[in-house]
């Protein structure tokens, strides 16, 4: 009995050599073709690995992998992000201290991942909870600081009286906590911020130019909310101030009825009436019990609530008296806190007028259509040339078009409004009042003010507190800790105190890939030497989960530290690419469902190999797939076959690729796969390589060893173990990862040559069909069928026989 295929005597033996001889590792300062390949660094959670993880690091290997055998140095790094609230809620629970509890987590995702054959380099690892790796966080900071773009500023916060703490609009359901279902409330809290909105326009704009997945690019787009239109000022009667807003709609001015002040609009105290004044104070008072994210998604056909302020503003377009109202559905962090009512053709407005009978005042027509204008039972938006001004002085009969530039000219001529370009995007809140993250690196001092913690003195290292749980004081656990807080002021020596928040999680990974390359360094974030070879970032690969939040935290990051002369480029990832997401026998994989793919099981059962090339078999890498088990043995049949095509090696022929079929397939495999490699299309990669395997074996001719060479090169992306094991045993002493061994294809070769065939019918001459050399019966008959003087002797009568003679004849007898 020959030996048979067994990963798990094979897999262990590689992963120890490669790690004896350092196979993975790249020469970080002399590499001649860096190629930098990196993947979202996980959070190490308690319950390991997931599948999805794997899934999408597979898709990152073969790609790194790939381009390693084309010859490039590839760097291709891992690390854990994990500092942040999902450790530390996690801690809680368990009632473990997260300081004990993530260095296991870490030790258990790193067997693991080492067991699914990554090409990582293990002596280039973060760890964003290491003193050595936070200290650059902090010095972060401290560059935005000294840029003028951190700043500390009061803020409205979602807040939860139960769990007492703060919490992030995606925490927020319904207006209830997440975790407890307590109604959510609002909070004044001091908090860092970061000034990302200076930034808009530019991360807006290069999104016209940087080569990433459409998708993500969209939603980045989305979430920046770029909108152009113009502020108008609008004077208020009887009082020196004036109003102004932002509207997309500077063309329906002529259509203001009413006006609308978010509650929290600072002119509110001041225009209120006295007679209005008990009303409008209750409404205050009212929308400040109200979470942030129930106001900004206040949708459509809710019920608008609102409140007459008593006094009234004047419309620069005509001189005329409108009522201002204040209403929560008027945010105060968007534009001015301020909005026109336009409620003949804004949706939201018209809602609100109806329901207090303000006026609706109808200025852009359909065009031919003026009932639409006299009877109105709904906004009208239209916005295209197929609508005209109507009811707007010298206006009237402009489309919208030409009218939103030509009325915000004539009222930035009465000094009443200006061209502008707004964005939706927020201030990032950095801050948190909680423990388990870096410290902020910033020093109270009573005579100096604020002061920040000099570069030399950085880590501030985050100590270690028993009682590390949030509580409803809005200062962070660190506040009780008298050792941290109480310090020295570094410019007057004096009494000074600790800030006392940590930071975002988030700002540990908008830097961990300038890491990278500079692990080894403790006198610099990222060596300029380094980084100059090996950034930016050539091929990021991950999940749309992070489309808005990580992605666009890096990007501005980076974009700081280009702009500080810190870095030579602004846009830290030249190419990203999403991958899909897996599904489980057509459900999706949750926890409570039970249905989670323990990845441990399936590496121990089929090997890792097996595992990583089918989670790239399942579906389109980059829309996902559905992972059955019976997929799995697919694989193995596959790998099985292989390796007994192979295995013992002595029973391989000698000689060139035989001429004919198999050199054919060969070339046109190896064209194939290399692009579809190039594009991540590993599904079709992989479907490929099998059919190769079946062009090899056809017949059972004799396999000769240089047909099988460039097939194991190609596998070794996807199956890297089983790959280095064949190409061991075909005769080579290098791994297969050293050097450049993916194999080139010529095109020529490839293409399959064409030769008439004669096809008769009844033993008469009716057509000649061109088919490729070698075309099997089946292609030929096809062929034949197609063609119209031979379907005219053949049509409405049955076949009963076919005689075929391969690249000759065809006869078909009817
Ligand atoms: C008058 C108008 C007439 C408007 C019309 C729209 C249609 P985007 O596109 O999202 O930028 N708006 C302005 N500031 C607001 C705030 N703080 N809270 C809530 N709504 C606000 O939306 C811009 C439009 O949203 C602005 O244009 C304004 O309503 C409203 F036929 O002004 B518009
Ligand atoms: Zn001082």
């Amino acid at each position: 009995m020959s030996e048979a295929y067994d990963p798990n005597s094979i897999e262990p033996k590689w992963r120890e050599r490669w790690d004896e001889d350092g196979v993975n590792r790249v020469d970080i300062e002399g590499a001649e073709n860096p190629l930098f390949n990196l993947m979202m660094f996980p959070y190490p959670s308690a319950e390991g690995l997931h599948i999805g993880n794997v899934y999408a690091f597979t898709g990152a290997d073969v790609y790194g992998r790939f381009n390693r055998l084309r010859g490039y140095d590839v760097l291709e790094p891992i690390g854990f992000d994990a500092f942040g609230i999902h450790s530390e809620n996690f801690a809680l629970k368990q009632n473990t201290h997260p300081n004990t509890l993530i260095p296991k987590n870490i030790e258990n995702f790193s067997r693991q991942l080492k067991s699914m054959g990554f090409m990582y380099d293990w002596d280039r690892t973060v760890n964003t909870t290491d003193p050595s790796y936070y200290k650059w966080t902090q010095w972060i900071f401290l560059k935005l600081y000294e840029a003028g773009l951190a700043e500390k500023r009061n803020s409205p916060v979602n807040w939860c009286p139960s769990c007492k703490t703060v919490l992030s609009n995606e925490q927020v359901i319904d207006g209830l906590c997440e975790r407890c279902s307590s109604e959510v409330t609002q909070r004044l809290l001091d908090q860092w911020f970061f000034k990302i909105t200076q930034y808009a326009e530019r991360l807006h704009d290069n999104l016209d130019w940087i080569d990433w997945s459409e998708s993500t690019k969209r939603l980045q787009r989305n979430w920046i909310g770029r909108s152009q239109g113009a502020e108008i000022d609008f004077a208020i009667k009887g009082h020196d101030g004036t109003i102004r807003v932002f509207t997309t709609r500077p063309d329906t001015v002529f259509g203001v009825s009413y006006m609308v002040l978010a509650p929290e609009h600072p002119l509110v105290a001041t225009l209120a009436s006295a007679e209005q004044k008990a009303a409008v104070d209750a409404y205050v008072a009212k929308c400040q019990a109200k979470d942030l994210v129930a106001r900004r998604t206040a949708a459509s056909g809710q019920e608008k609530t609102g409140e007459f302020l008593g006094a009234y503003a004047i419309n620069p377009a005509d001189g005329k008296e409108v009522p201002i109202w204040i209403a929560d559905y008027v945010l105060m962090e968007y534009g001015h806190g301020a909005v026109m009512g336009v409620p003949a053709h804004d949706e939201r407005d018209f809602e609100f007028a109806t329901e207090r009978g303000l006026e609706i005042l109808p200025v852009v027509a359909p065009e031919g259509d003026a009932s639409a204008v006299a009877d109105m039972t709904e906004a009208y938006i239209e916005k295209g040339d197929a609508a005209r001004l109507v009811n707007s002085g010298e206006f009237d009969g402009m489309v919208p078009s030409e009218a939103i530039p030509a009325i915000t000219e004539w009222l930035e001529k009465k000094g009443a409004a200006e061209a502008k370009v707004n964005y939706r995007l927020h201030d990032w809140c950095i801050s948190r009042q909680r423990y388990w993250g870096p410290p902020i690196p910033i020093i109270y001092c009573d005579d100096c003010g604020t002061q920040p913690v000099p570069e030399a003195d950085l880590p501030v290292e985050l100590p270690h507190v028993e009682d590390y749980r949030p509580d409803e004081s809005g200062v962070g656990p660190l506040g009780r800790s008298e050792a941290f807080v109480k310090t020295s002021c570094p410019k007057c020596g004096g009494a000074a105190r600790r800030e006392t928040d940590v930071s975002d999680t988030f700002l540990d990974s908008a830097w961990y890939f300038l890491r990278y390359p500079s692990t080894d360094l403790d006198d610099a974030a990222f060596g300029k030497e380094r980084t100059k070879r090996w950034l930016p970032v050539d091929m990021y690969i991950g999940g749309e989960e992070h489309a808005v939040l990580h992605l666009m935290y890096s990007r501005f990051t980076t974009m700081v530290l280009h702009d500080l002369g810190l870095l030579d480029f602004e846009e830290p990832y030249k190419r990203f690419r999403r991958h899909g997401m897996i599904v489980r026998e057509g459900a999706k994989m949750s926890k409570s469902r039970g249905n989670i793919v323990n990845p441990d099981a399936y590496v121990e059962e089929h090997g890792a190999d097996v595992v990583r090339t089918y989670l790239m078999f399942m579906g389109p890498f980059q829309e996902g797939g559905d992972f059955r088990d019976q997929g799995i043995a697919g694989i193995s049949r596959f790998f099985t076959r292989l390796w007994n095509t192979i295995v013992p090696v002595d029973g391989l022929a000698d000689g060139p690729v035989e001429e004919g079929p198999v050199e054919r397939e060969m070339h046109a495999t190896i064209g194939k796969v290399t692009q579809d490699l190039e594009a991540l299309s590993y599904n079709t990669a992989i479907a490929a390589l099998m059919n190769y395997l079946n062009a090899v074996r056809e017949g059972g001719r004799a396999v000769r060893k240089a047909e099988v060479e460039p097939l194991v090169v190609m596998l070794a992306p996807f199956a890297p173990f089983l790959a280095e094991e064949l190409w061991q045993r075909l005769g080579h002493e290098r791994s297969v990862f050293r050097g450049s061994n993916w194999p080139d294809w010529d095109e020529e070769k490839a293409k399959r040559d064409e030769i008439e065939i004669a096809v008769q019918v009844n033993g008469k001459r009716r057509a000649g069909v061109s088919v490729a050399r070698g075309a099997s019966e089946a292609e030929v008959v096809e062929a034949a069928l197609q063609d119209a003087n031979c379907a005219r002797f053949v049509e409405g009568k049955e076949i009963k026989r076919q005689i075929f003679v391969p690249d000759r004849i065809l006869n078909l007898i009817v």
